[in-house]
């Protein structure tokens, strides 16, 4: 999902956490203007935990997403979740509040998509399973398992460049 180019109107200036950040630049009066920082998308994913990276449990990662300044991520629709994926990896929603009341960890975003597997969420075995994780393997890939929070697995984040994305 990271984007790899600047516009022809911006300058990389380097990664923050594997989002490209690039730099808006304007000529005035002979001195360089620098007029904004920004994501060529409003929001970037980052993905942490591939390959021998190190894995974390719901909680931890989303700690950790959020002092990147985001969140663990929120799916909003069927191209944000279309994620190359090697290992069943967290996202941000869950049922820890409330049992069988699904929400994002930002406590803000609503529920606008969800692509549960089929029988899912199903709190197998009888267990009380509370977060969510996206399913790697090629049948199931891509779909949604509530499953047990305190499992290490990849995770994404997601991270919104809303304010200073002045294009
Ligand atoms: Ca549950
Ligand atoms: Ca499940």
């Amino acid at each position: 999902m990271n984007t790899t180019e600047c516009t022809a109107a911006q300058y990389i200036v380097g990664y923050v956490n594997e989002c490209l950040i690039c730099i808006k630049i304007s000529v005035l009066n002979n001195f360089f203007l620098l007029l904004s920082i920004v994501s060529p998308l409003s929001v970037c994913f980052l993905f942490k935990g591939k390959s021998n990276e190190f894995r974390a449990n719901w909680s931890y990662a989303r700690s950790w997403c959020r002092e990147q300044g985001g969140d663990l991520a929120v799916i909003d629709n069927q191209y944000e979740n279309g994620k190359e994926l090697h290992y069943p990896t967290w996202i941000g929603l869950s049922d820890l509040v409330e049992e069988n009341q699904y929400a994002w960890s930002d406590g803000v975003s609503p529920v606008l998509y969800t692509n549960w597997n089929e029988n899912e969420p199903n709190n197998a075995g009888g267990t009380n399973e509370g977060c969510v994780s996206m399913h790697a393997s090629p049948v199931f890939h891509g779909t949604w398992n509530d499953t047990k929070c305190d499992q290490a697995k990849p995770y994404i984040c997601k991270i919104t460049f809303g304010t200073s994305h002045t294009d």
